[in-house]
């Protein structure tokens, strides 16, 4: 197993009316009156006295030229750049045998992160790749008046023909390939699309009806026996939204900050693991510091607690 990691920051927010002006990133990296630890901090404990190899690459950061368009409600082109630079980020890691953790920004970043790790493992060396979406919402709106947020998987899978969309076969998102975990507020185009595309979803029912521990095990049963890597994408709104609300978006009825650790420390404890994003984290709506520790925590159970 690796134990090489890079934090590459994505503070790229446009979370559909909520568009924060702040840096996440930088949230949670510093220590503030609300919390007594930040991820700087936590990574140079790591470092020093567990002798773990995390870097903090910086930030990707959002050009002039990515705020122009956003500005001009060009969006698609706005991410479709973003999404180019920080897939090159990514890839970058990858040459250099390091697993990536990259922080949101929104879940739109997912599309220059997924692309990197599709165009290293599957186009270039023909591995099967699987993406584990952690999240309330199923993130595939392929409507034309869906917010970037809204709809990375549809982009990702070529589901999403407008504006001239389109992925190359080689590095595109298989369906088949997609694994669903705590889903639990759809639209109808959504639900219609992971009816016809027979995407695996673990929602917040099966969750229930089955035990979370059966599920991670059916699940993880799935990943080890049918793919070479696995790759997480991890929503902070996944999280039960009546107890932790630092997101654009918060959806109760969702995992308990338990849950969410052993799903997390079960996909990053495989050999198969090759990296992971935590998205749509909002420190301005973090007043008590619970959420900060947690995301510093579901962080921390990637490089953290190895067996
Ligand atoms: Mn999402």
């Amino acid at each position: 197993m690796t134990s090489h990691f890079d934090i590459i920051g994505a503070p790229f927010n446009q979370l559909g009316f909520v568009t924060s002006q702040e840096n996440t990133v930088d949230g949670l990296r510093r220590m503030n009156e609300i919390s007594s630890v930040g991820l700087t901090d936590w990574i140079q404990i790591r470092n020093d006295r567990w002798g773990a190899d995390i870097i903090d690459q910086g930030d990707v950061e959002v050009s002039d030229e990515v705020h122009d368009l956003i500005s001009k409600g060009n969006k698609d082109e706005a991410l479709r750049i973003y999404s180019s630079h920080l897939k090159e980020q990514v890839l970058g890691s990858y040459m250099n045998n390091r697993v990536p953790i990259i922080i949101g920004g929104d879940h739109s970043i997912a599309v220059g992160t997924i692309q990197a790790a599709l165009s290293h493992y599957q186009k270039n060396r023909g591995e099967k790749i699987a993406i584990v979406w952690v999240d309330a919402h199923a993130d595939c709106n392929n409507t034309l008046d869906s917010n970037l947020h809204g709809k990375p998987l549809a982009l990702l899978m070529n589901q999403y023909a407008h504006n001239g969309w389109s992925v190359p076969s080689d590095v595109a998102l298989k369906p088949q390939d997609v694994f669903y975990v705590g889903l639990r507020d759809l639209m109808l185009c959504e639900y219609e699309l992971i009816e016809r595309l027979n995407i695996t979803n673990f929602d917040m029912m099966c969750i229930e009806q089955k035990g979370f521990n059966t599920v991670v095990g059916t699940l993880m049963e799935r990943l080890e026996n049918e793919y070479d890597g696995i790759y997480l994408s991890f929503d902070y709104d996944a999280l039960d939204g009546s107890l932790f609300r630092a997101c654009a978006t918060p959806n109760v009825g969702g995992l308990t900050a338990r849950e969410s650790l052993y799903l997390v420390h079960s996909i990053a404890s495989s050999d198969k693991f090759i990296g992971a994003e935590f998205v749509e984290y909002l420190p301005e709506r973090d007043s008590s510091g619970a959420s900060k520790e947690l995301m510093i925590k579901l962080i921390d159970a990637v490089w953290g607690f190895k067996s």
